[in-house]
């Protein structure tokens, strides 16, 4: 059969909404492009686990530590998923692994950012999980089956981070003045970076085109970035605080709220690797993977004497 008709029978199953499974036929564009997103999709999980991950040990109870226990290590898990559906295309984890230690690999800019203060834990589960929701839930019915079915799991999830997050905020906004202060500087903090994590405006955004056409973006960045700022408007009054942007501002004939330019250079210069922690994180995920080589050695001694045992029996 000749390629051009694959092609136009593997547009059509899209357009009829039939999922696409790993032993289908796919062009390799389609392939490249979701081991390309899945995969940066799948570190940003595994390096969110950082920022967060510094709170642990300074949670302000013991609720609140245990809350946060299970969230960093809800984020493993869907890093875990991510990278099951990335090698169902043909990659393997190992090469995965290696991307993103090198630094060749992308992940999120909002994980180059640090946390300060505890607040910025009730600010990440807010805004950083509130934008992740908005631009995961979408991906629930993403044209590649494997990717569709992991994230239900993963917007589950979020969603259940982001209203942990909101009462960590809430609880400080009917705290003391310091407590009210530390709320608003942690908000002013991540506004701007939560809105750039839906990536570039559209017309410099070189993937969106085709993957709206393979559907596995159903949302331009644009079109998803201001349903979260319609959003957050409202969340943000019953916290009381304030959001770092004059210009926003509801206008009725769109429907919408406006919003002010986004520092893009600030962005790029981020996720080109010169953000305030990019270099920490990179060091911390490659001391990570030193550190476990002898989990990793144990747990293969282990699988093999397995092996060996049934072939005995
Ligand atoms: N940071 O053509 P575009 C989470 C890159 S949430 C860094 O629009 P696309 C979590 C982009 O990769 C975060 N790079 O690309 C939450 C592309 O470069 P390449 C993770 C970015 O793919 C809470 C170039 O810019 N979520 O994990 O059509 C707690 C041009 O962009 C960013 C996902 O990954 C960025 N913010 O659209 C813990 C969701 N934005 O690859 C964890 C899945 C853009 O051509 N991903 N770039 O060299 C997506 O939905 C899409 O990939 C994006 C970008 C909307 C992010």
């Amino acid at each position: 059969m000749a390629e051009h008709t694959l092609e136009e029978r593997f547009q059509a199953k899209i357009d009829a909404e039939i999922k696409i499974e790993p032993k289908d036929w796919m062009p390799d564009a389609y392939r490249k492009t979701l081991i390309r997103q899945i995969s940066q999709h799948a570190h940003s999980e595994i390096v969110g686990m950082l920022p967060e991950g510094n709170w642990v040990t300074r949670a302000p109870s013991l609720r609140r530590k245990v809350a946060l226990l299970a969230k960093v290590q809800d984020e493993a898990g869907h890093g875990l998923y991510l990278y099951s559906a990335c090698e169902t295309l043909g990659i393997d984890r190992d090469t995965l692994y290696e991307q993103l230690h090198s630094g060749k690999a992308k992940y999120s800019s909002i994980f180059n950012y640090p946390t300060l203060t505890w607040a910025d834990i009730g600010a990440i589960g807010w805004l950083v999980d509130g934008a992740a929701i908005m631009n995961q839930v979408p991906l629930c019915r993403c044209s590649y089956g494997p990717y569709a079915r992991a994230m239900v799991r993963v917007c589950k999830e979020e969603s259940f981070h982001q209203r942990q997050g909101f009462e960590i905020l809430l609880t400080l906004s009917k705290g003391t003045e310091g407590q009210q202060r530390m709320l608003q500087n942690a908000v002013d903090r991540w506004w701007w970076p939560s809105m750039m994590m839906f990536g570039p405006p559209d017309a410099d955004s070189p993937n969106t085109q085709q993957s709206m056409k393979w559907k596995i973006k159903r949302f331009t960045n644009d079109e998803l970035r201001q349903k979260f700022v319609d959003v957050c408007v409202d969340q943000a009054k019953v916290l009381n605080v304030t959001l770092p942007d004059p210009d926003l501002k509801w206008n009725e004939e769109r429907g919408h709220y406006d919003f002010g330019e986004i520092d893009w250079e600030e962005f790029w210069n981020v996720v080109k690797g010169n953000g305030p922690c990019n270099k920490e994180r990179l060091e911390a995920r490659n001391k990570a993977w030193d550190d476990g080589a002898w989990v990793r050695e144990a747990a293969v001694v282990h699988a093999e004497k397995r092996r060996a045992k049934k072939k005995i029996a």
